[in-house]
């Protein structure tokens, strides 16, 4: 009998450490990414789109070395940071996330849901071809979408339903990539993206904004992906877009209570944090994941 319960637990601890091994495995390819495409800040940033009304005016100067802090950043954590002239005619290009989605060797080119922004997936697409790695699809009008909107986590790809991504480019994506990865749509009620208040920590955690709008997408999330997932609920919606790259997790300066919450889990999981201040591109809507597009 004794015997029988040493091997019963031998089997179930090689079990657990292979199934470990296995998701540390699909954790380090998930944010294990080799490059980075950014764009710099347009000198006409000041007229990007913004939610707020009134808007709070920017400060043209100080956004160009937040922005410029941001790449330097991403330049001590990759291989390599891809630059795209910025064009003047788009004051939101620098928001190069919403421009396209990479995943593995396939890239989509974005439709942008505001009308004002479409074109500029056009230097970006061309930039992506030229790695000449990567399978080039374009969303098809009237499908619109928003790379803001995409959380790809390993197991699944949630598209946000939002002002910006509409259920027809939903219908695309899970035509590119329902054969290998399940895509699931949020309705995304409030708040410009999915990714304004949910965002990638590793391939089991999600961190969420502890708000009626947070707590509806986790909510779904859960369902859909029968409870698969851990959330790391923060108070600061701001702070809920965390940009996880290696072993480090890039986080917005000035949410000391959002800050503190993450840095616990961080410790945890021995990542490191770093925080950087994008107080002027935050004027715009601007989220950490949105200055750039990863790849492997
Ligand atoms: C916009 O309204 O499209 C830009 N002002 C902000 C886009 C931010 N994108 C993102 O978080 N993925």
């Amino acid at each position: 009998m004794k015997k029988l319960l040493v091997s019963v637990v031998t089997i179930l601890s090689a079990m657990t450490s292979y199934c470990y091994g296995q998701n540390k495995a699909a954790d380090t390819l998930l944010v294990n990414y080799r490059l980075a495409f950014v764009r710099t800040l347009s000198d006409s940033f000041e007229e990007s789109l913004k939610s707020a009304s009134p808007s709070i005016p920017i400060d043209l100067n100080l956004a160009k070395q937040q922005h410029t802090n941001y790449i330097e950043l991403l330049k001590g954590l990759l291989e390599q940071v891809i630059e795209l002239e910025s064009d003047s005619n788009h004051p939101d290009c620098n928001f190069i996330e919403d421009t396209a989605l990479i995943v593995e060797d396939i890239a989509v080119i974005s439709r942008m849901g505001a009308i004002e922004r479409q074109g500029e997936e056009v230097a970006v697409a061309q930039a992506i071809a030229k790695l000449g790695t990567k399978k080039i699809i374009y969303i098809q009008s009237p499908g619109t979408m928003d790379g803001g909107d995409i959380l790809f986590t390993g197991k699944h790809l949630f598209v946000g339903i939002s002002r910006r991504t509409n259920a027809l480019a939903l219908e695309q994506l899970k035509a590119i990539f329902g054969d290998k990865i399940e895509v699931i749509g949020i309705p995304v009620t409030q708040g410009l993206h999915l990714k304004s208040i949910i965002s990638l920590f590793d391939s089991n955690t999600l961190v969420v904004a502890d708000t009626e709008a947070g707590r509806a997408v986790q909510n779904e999330i859960s369902q859909a992906t029968h409870h698969v997932y851990t959330f790391i609920s923060v108070p600061d919606p701001v702070a809920s877009n965390v940009l996880r790259i290696g072993s480090t997790l890039i986080v917005q300066e000035g949410f000391p209570e959002s800050e503190a919450i993450l840095q616990d889990h961080c410790l945890a999981k021995h990542l490191k944090l770093v925080t950087i201040n994008m107080s002027e591109l935050i004027k715009a809507d601007g989220a950490l994941t949105c200055g750039c597009i990863l790849s492997n």
